[in-house]
């Protein structure tokens, strides 16, 4: 039997949520093809509560996950996560060593939930450099979700933007060195030897943690975007940060540096 929506009295009755606010304010249609975010503030949120720096990271895993999952269903395109940069490693060994835990750990439980949802994994980096387990991880989440034709899920890991426009340069110029590159070098040339070729380029960014910085993070796929940030750390962020993210991007104005 059908189910009649509620009438205006009944309506009156069921208390709206924030987030019920938020969602209503967001346009479907007008969503960001690409959300790129740099998930930072682990460390100071498990600092603040007298906690080592791996529950924060632990935490920030678990963020990630309800992350992932609602702006898959929300139908984001493309999601890039900066997990780990190419100066990250003169962090602590111990903290580097659990960092390069959190690919297998995270992938091990959302895999088939990935897999489900019809994500695909990719990595923006080069994975020779990640100790083996991980490695590993990364390469089978990709392999297992390279049939997935929903959301696109970037991982940057070891990446750093001018690491990524140099090796972009040096390919280029072994391309044009072997006669596979003939064309003359444009924008969109240059961009498809960047890890992120294929994607579009970033509409939002986002910066958890209270930094005002870019920190080598996509550089070149950045000219344009919407950045936002909050000074909520990444293990505090909800869906609703993200929801508020979403809204204040579509009430801004995108010009493309025309007028
Ligand atoms: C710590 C908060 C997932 C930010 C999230 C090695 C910092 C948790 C991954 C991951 C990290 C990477 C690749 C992949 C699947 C998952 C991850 C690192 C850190 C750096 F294919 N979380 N996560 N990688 N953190």
């Amino acid at each position: 039997m059908p189910v009649d929506r509620p009438g205006p009295a009944l309506m009156e009755l069921i208390e709206m949520t924030t987030e019920d606010k938020l969602f209503e304010a967001i346009d479907a249609e007008r969503l960001p093809a690409h959300v790129a975010i740099i998930m930072d503030g682990n460390g100071r949120w498990a600092k603040e509560r007298g906690l080592p720096r791996s529950a924060g990271h632990r935490q920030g895993v678990e963020t990630l996950r309800e992350v992932v999952r609602y702006a898959s269903s929300l139908g984001i395109g493309v999601l890039t996560m900066f997990a780990f940069s190419t100066e990250n490693w003169r962090r602590p060994p111990w903290e580097v060593k659990y960092l390069m835990g959190l690919p297998q750990e995270y992938l091990y439980s959302e895999l088939p939930e990935l897999i489900k949802n019809n994500v695909r994994v990719n990595l923006l980096g080069d994975p020779r450099r990640l100790p083996g387990p991980a490695r590993q991880a990364v390469e089978k989440g990709i392999e297992e979700t390279a049939h997935c034709s929903g959301m696109l899920l970037n991982f940057a890991l070891n990446y750093g933007s001018r690491q990524e426009i140099i090796r972009a340069v040096r390919t280029i110029g072994e391309d044009l060195a072997n006669g596979k590159l003939t064309s003359a070098i444009d924008e969109e040339v240059f961009a498809s030897y960047l890890y992120t070729a294929g994607a579009p380029d970033p509409d939002l960014l986002i910066r958890t943690g209270g930094e005002y910085r870019l920190s080598n993070f996509l550089l070149w796929q950045i000219a344009y975007s919407e950045l936002w940030f909050t000074k909520t750390y990444w293990p505090d962020f909800k869906c609703r940060h993200l929801l508020q993210a979403l809204g204040d991007y579509q009430r801004r104005e995108r010009r493309f540096g025309q007028v």
